[in-house]
């Protein structure tokens, strides 16, 4: 089966998504999503002016040879836009050889593991009882899992708190957002205490640092909050240096998840290999798509560490997809997030995946069960969009 054309659509229905679609000479396509947010164009001409170029003429079918092309084949190994365009080709390769095979794309990673996925979703509220209300209301719609982020009292804007799935910002330059760390650990204690006196612990709830805290700062957050039993905490600190997890570890049993920024096994490889991390949240689109993905998540779970995809609405319903099908698979699964994505969104990329009662299906359909309305995507033009910037009271760049 021969690779006859693949073209890189970039719209915006609600928020800029990068696609790339890839046909075949025996009629079949698949799409893959390649969407890196607020970097959307740098992925867009890699793949266009770099990738496309080399993959015409190519067998479909030989996804790990293709894959293995490009990445050794860059000679300029890894990095998020290497490795989301490698991603969007490998996932279209797969949504092929499972439509091919006539069969939905778990069915060729080994078959299902599991009926349904457990998901977690975001209740974000200006003050700790507007977070609480929208605690109440996932949990009256069957959510089991819900991550909690309440607005600092004192910082203008806080992470996590605006309208779910929106851009973050359609500007020609980042916001600026101001961070404090002694506030937000004075704080976070007590949206936690609010939450487990209303809802009782028979409800899990995980909540994202956003890469803040210095090792030490977050060794002592994650001591503090054991006592509210946090499914996990998130990016506690950034994780470039994988040992300043061992810290952490050192004085805390709060289970910890990371890994949305990593694009390669090799990020996670000591977090996993020192059993630093409970949770590993790669997915099958900034980590090199389905082919990669698969082999950090059997690394994660020789070490017993379960997977956690990525979700926000910042990528494609391609990637959920994808996911979906891959969690459906994996053996050491953990949790799926689910971040709504906005309605316009859903019309370019109709879907089999669904929600119900707090949980993910992947759907039957051949492929991975997503597809895409090129006229609906004419519909939506790129926009320049930005994600936020923070700074200290002082003027010092901080992590966002
Ligand atoms: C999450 C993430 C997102 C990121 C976003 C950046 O846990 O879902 O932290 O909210 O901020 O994906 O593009
Ligand atoms: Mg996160």
């Amino acid at each position: 089966m021969k690779i006859t054309n693949a073209k890189v659509i970039v719209c915006s229905p609600g928020r800029n998504f990068v696609t790339l679609k890839i046909e075949t000479d025996e009629g079949i396509y698949g799409i893959g999503d390649a969407t890196v947010n607020g970097r959307e164009l740098a992925v867009t001409s890699y793949l266009q002016d770099h990738l496309v170029p080399c993959l015409i003429g190519r067998d479909a079918s030989q996804i790990e040879d293709i894959w293995q092309y490009f990445y050794k084949g860059a000679y300029w190994r890894r990095g998020p836009i290497t490795m989301a365009a490698i991603a969007a080709i490998d996932v279209a390769l797969w949504d092929i050889k499972a439509k091919a095979a006539n069969m939905p794309l778990y069915q060729l990673l080994g078959g299902a593991s599991r009926t349904h996925m457990l998901t977690y979703t975001h209740a974000n509220g200006e003050t700790i009882e507007e977070t609480g209300d929208k605690v109440a209301a996932f949990k009256e719609q069957g959510w089991k899992a819900i991550r909690v982020q309440s607005a600092v009292p004192g910082l203008p804007v806080t992470y996590g708190v605006e309208k779910v799935g929106s851009l973050a910002q359609a500007e020609d330059k980042p916001r600026e957002t101001l961070w404090d760390t002694p506030t937000y650990l004075r704080f976070l204690p007590k949206l936690l205490d609010h939450l487990r006196d209303r809802f009782g612990y028979d409800l899990h709830l995980l909540h994202d640092v956003h890469h803040r805290l210095t090792p030490q700062e977050a060794a002592g957050l994650a001591k503090e909050v054991e006592r509210h039993r946090l499914f996990w905490l998130e990016d506690a600190v950034p994780a470039e240096n994988q040992e300043s997890f061992r810290l952490i570890r050192q004085h805390s049993t709060t289970p910890l998840a990371l890994g949305e920024v990593f694009n390669s096994i090799h990020d996670c490889r000591q977090l996993i290999q020192e059993q630093l991390i409970d949770y590993i949240r790669t997915t099958p689109l900034h980590a090199g798509g389905i082919t990669h993905v698969r082999r950090i998540a059997d690394l994660a779970g020789l070490y017993h560490i379960r997977t956690a995809c990525h979700g926000a609405a910042d990528m494609s319903p391609i990637t959920m997809g994808a996911a979906l099908h891959f969690d459906r698979w994996v053996p050491n699964f953990g949790i799926q997030e689910y971040a709504f994505h906005p309605d316009e969104a859903k019309n370019v990329f109709p879907h089999e995946w669904h929600l119900k009662d707090g949980h993910l299906y992947s759907g039957e359909k051949p492929g991975h069960g997503v597809d895409i309305d090129e006229k609906a995507a004419e519909k939506y033009p790129y926009r320049q969009a930005y994600l936020d910037v923070a700074r200290l009271s002082d003027g010092t760049m901080w992590s966002w």
